[in-house]
């Protein structure tokens, strides 16, 4: 299901999109007098999919999701009452909105970690609304396309993967205690299947301190493909299996495959998979797909808040 995130066009909130920014080949002239025509240098984006289920045993889905041209993101949300739900589906829809709002060549790394941070204070803003809602936390992995190039912010259990030919490899480093055990040599990859703490992360973007996120630039080409998933995918589905299954088909069959893979393995976790091929295109588009928690309106702590005050960041930013 296709939604256009921004409500806020409405309200006169205006993204403009720049077709200059297609850099025309410049002529040159080289020895001998020839004129050689270079080659254009064209915008990448992403071709996006994007699905979520909530698994077979879960009663709720906690994980949220957002697919665009510009914009890859996934959110598995924590805490009870309902509060997982608006934890993912908050910062999912702000962070998104951020990107949606971003001005021409806005440098990508502090355009994400603004969005963290207005993420992080939205939430702590929703706690205090809430009190039952303490407690409340989320991963996050996003990839940015800016038509330069991509950047990825990443905090948390969930995981970003590059496809590159026949090629999987994982762009995140987990923020888990059993990942730290490992970078430590205390114990192996083998053994985290069945360690008692496996589940524990170590970093999220919670309501009650200051989120610690990864943000790097990423070397993505066109014909990459790219996966960001919640552990509902990763713990039950082994990397090789993931590889085979994304290699394949247009990104809406690979996320739909992946997310069966899941169930087929048991289903004890809602399981979100977004994937995008890069190709050449214009990445600021404003549709986008909304998965999980982040489909329902109601988990938002208060979007008209949200949109209110990143207007009034932009105009004192402008
Ligand atoms: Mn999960």
């Amino acid at each position: 299901m296709v939604f256009d995130i921004a409500a806020s066009v409405e309200l006169g909130l205006n993204r403009v999109n720049d077709p200059a920014r297609l850099r025309a080949g410049a002529l040159s002239a080289e020895g001998g007098g020839t004129i050689r025509r270079e080659d254009e240098v064209a915008m990448l984006r992403f071709r996006p999919a994007a699905t979520s289920d909530r698994g077979l045993v879960r009663q709720n889905n906690e994980d949220s999701g957002y697919a665009s041209a510009g914009l890859l993101l996934v959110a598995d949300g924590v805490g009870g009452n309902a509060a997982g739900e608006v934890a993912s589906a908050s910062v999912a829809h702000v962070i998104a909105l951020f990107v949606l709002e971003s001005r021409e060549r806005q440098d990508p790394v502090a355009l994400l970690s603004d969005a963290v941070g207005y993420a992080f204070a939205h939430l702590s803003d929703g706690v205090r609304r809430d009190p039952a809602r303490a407690g409340m936390a989320t991963t996050l992995t996003a990839l940015l396309a800016d038509g330069e190039g991509f950047t990825l912010a990443h905090v948390g259990d969930s995981r970003g993967y590059l496809l590159r030919g026949p090629v999987l490899q994982q762009l995140t480093r987990d923020d888990t205690f059993v990942q730290d055990l490992i970078d430590a040599g205390r114990i192996t990859r083998q053994d985290v299947s069945t360690h008692p703490y496996r589940s524990v992360v170590v970093r999220s973007i919670a309501a009650d301190s200051a989120p610690v996120v990864s943000i790097a630039r990423v070397a993505l080409e066109s014909g990459d493909r790219v996966l960001l998933c919640s552990d509902g995918l990763t713990d039950v589905v082994p990397d090789d299996l993931i590889a085979e299954l994304l290699d394949d088909g247009s990104p809406t069959t690979a996320a739909q495959r992946l997310v069966d893979a899941a169930l087929a393995a048991g289903g004890r976790d809602n399981v979100t998979c977004i994937v995008g091929d890069v190709d050449e295109g214009n990445p600021h588009v404003r549709n986008g797909a909304l998965v999980g928690a982040h489909r329902n309106p109601v988990n938002l702590i208060d979007p008209a808040a949200a949109l209110t005050q990143s207007l009034a960041r932009g105009a004192a930013a402008g």
